[in-house]
């Protein structure tokens, strides 16, 4: 430890700390915009300027290591001017049309404008024109509003190894985006949203879909369904002032009521649903020398990464649908049959915690009713808008239930919406199959956790099954290679596109870098998952009645003929 003196007062930190991080320890909120802990750390926005004694200068407290004896003033009028004049600089080269922005009121930029007292822009001049990128199916890239602090770059490249974005030209017309001037769907983007989530203000939203939506609930001639993905119910609360990791479940299935769905689905029986047919597949794998190690296909960044970048990997996919594209298909299918209704005339709204969702249910190979399984997705961050465009006073609103039958989930499906859970809820079914025994414990705690990759062995049987969890592209990337070298070797794996699983997704609400200074917020969610999970009377997947009852009725049996056709797929090399 060392000690520094801040603002007059003596503080120890580790040796390794830098002076932003001492300071915001100290309880100082130093303005930053393209900071990023462990990810963007460039000193690029000049706002986190502070004097240090002895020092010339201003520095750059983000990439400033702290030294024993330092002594840092973080509020001198030097200071608040120069930080006031760098802001100043930015927002005279920035597209300020704040009240039709999607980030109004959700801007880390026009929040620090508000901070440090900004009134006039002294420098206004020519500005940045570039076009609206609209060419992905997931994502819209606005350069006028991009402020160059290069976050989106770092995390394309760092956390999820793909790299296609990255700064372009030089001086006044320097700007972010894909090489040549080319749209986001021209490179090999996997729609992660990872970029959006991470993106300080407006320059990069998701394709909104909104309309398409009020139009279906208008149409009299179309029976609207809609399904929540399991990480939705983690955050859609923020978006209404809720505490992070506020659970909002009986809320959220109230307001889509409320908004006129005919039946509000619930992607959890999916997701069982998931986890018999992957199950019985493993199971088959295992005992029939199938390809292994199976990787599990639910996540649609992941699985454009994978044909993308591993494209040696895709016989290992399981041949799932991801959940709510299984759910898709069981309602234009089964549903549809049993009320007598035509696919033609039912519209499949998912509501994803991600952005590739959006691309996934435009693939023309998810279509098992003769049309798209899933007709629209929304973000979290989209039904959000939905509720407060329709007035609905989300606050107050009881809890409800889902509509019977799709609407009936467990415990195991749950945690779908956090790394590691897909490969949880799998065990919890694949040991009792196995050993035809009621599992003692079912938590599994050696694939709980966020970090990159976690691994384990598990005896199943006969066999010491050897799983690992991967979380990000970036993670997935650093696992295959080694698998692909034989450093090595396993029967599982559980793949998310994104770091923490779907509870960290591109479509979930945004988390400034000051809130994420204070709290875990991804571990926040992925709590209130595993308190959803305990709080379920039935926990593991195979012991879902309903999941029973349409075997019975409909599948016969996991991975019967009829199941393939429906509820799995192939991918493309
Ligand atoms: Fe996910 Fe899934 S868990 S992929 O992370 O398998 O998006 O939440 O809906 O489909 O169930 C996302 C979440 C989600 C699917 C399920
Ligand atoms: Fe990179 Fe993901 Fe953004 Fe595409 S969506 S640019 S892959 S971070």
């Amino acid at each position: 430890m060392i000690t520094v003196n801040i603002d007059g007062k003596d503080l120890q930190v580790p040796e390794n700390y830098t002076v932003l991080k001492a300071c915001r320890e100290a309880g100082i909120n130093i303005p930053t915009l393209c900071f990023l802990e462990g990810i963007n750390e460039v000193g690029a926005c000049r706002l986190c300027l502070v004097e240090v004694e002895g020092q010339r200068t201003l520095k750059a407290s983000c990439v400033l290591p702290t030294s024993e004896g330092m002594v840092i003033k973080t509020n001198t009028k030097r200071v608040r001017d120069a930080r006031k004049l760098n802001l100043e600089l930015i927002l005279s080269n920035h597209n300020r049309e704040c009240t039709t922005c999607d980030r109004n009121h959700k801007c880390e930029l026009q929040r620090l404008a508000e901070e440090l007292g900004i009134r006039d822009i002294r420098f206004e001049g020519a500005k940045t024109i570039r076009s609206v990128d609209t060419s992905s199916p997931s994502i819209v890239r606005d350069p006028t509003k991009c402020i160059l602090c290069g976050r989106c770059v770092s995390v394309c490249e760092k956390v999820q190894g793909v790299s296609v974005i990255g700064f372009r030209d030089r001086g006044f017309d320097t700007t972010v985006g894909p090489i040549f001037d080319k749209g986001l769907a021209e490179v090999a983007c996997i729609n992660c949203g990872q970029c959006v989530v991470n993106c300080p203000v407006g320059a990069l939203k998701e394709k909104e879909n909104i309309d398409l939506v009020w139009e279906a609930l208008d149409n009299p001639k179309k029976h609207v369904v809609v399904q929540t993905a399991p990480a939705v119910r983690a955050a859609l609360g923020e978006e209404f002032d809720f505490p992070i990791g506020t659970r909002v479940t009986g809320k959220m299935a109230a307001a889509l009521r409320r908004l006129g769905f005919d039946k509000v689905f619930d992607t959890d029986f999916a997701a069982d649903l998931t986890i018999m047919e992957e199950g019985y597949e493993l199971l088959n794998r295992l005992k029939n020398n199938g390809k292994l190690p199976m990787i599990t296909s639910c996540s649609p960044g992941w699985i454009k990464y994978c044909e993308h970048y591993h494209p040696e990997f895709l016989d290992n996919l399981s041949t799932c649908k991801s959940p709510h594209e299984m759910l898709g298909a069981v309602i234009k299918t089964y549903y549809a049959e049993k009320n007598g209704i035509d696919p033609k005339d039912i519209f499949v709204v998912s509501i994803m915690p991600c952005t590739a969702k959006k691309f996934e249910a435009k693939r023309e190979e998810l279509s098992a009713s003769g049309y798209q399984d899933v007709d629209v997705v929304l973000t979290t961050r989209e039904l959000g808008k939905m509720i407060k465009q329709a007035g609905i006073d989300f606050m107050r609103l009881p809890d409800e239930d889902f509509d019977e039958v799709l609407g009936e989930s467990t415990g195991a499906s749950v945690i779908f919406g956090v790394t590691g859970g897909v490969m949880e809820a799998a065990l919890r079914t694949v040991a009792e199959v196995v050993t035809g025994k009621k599992l003692e414990k079912i938590e599994f705690e050696e694939v709980r956790g966020l970090e990159g990759i976690k691994e384990a062995e598990i005896p199943l049987g006969d066999i010491n099954v050897k799983l690992a969890v991967a979380n990000s592209t970036g993670c997935a990337n650093a696992l295959l290679e080694k698998v692909k070298k034989g450093e090595a070797e396993y029967h599982f794996i559980e793949i998310m596109g994104c770091p923490g699983g779907c509870v960290n997704g591109g479509g979930q609400p945004f988390v400034s870098d000051l809130v994420r200074t204070n709290e875990n917020y991804i571990l926040k969610r992925a709590n209130a998952l595993y308190e959803e999970d305990e709080a379920k009377v039935i926990r593991k997947s195979h012991e879902n009645p309903m999941i029973q009852k349409i075997y019975e009725e409909y599948f016969g049996e996991p991975n019967s003929h009829k199941a393939h056709e429906i509820l799995h797929t192939h991918y493309v090399k």
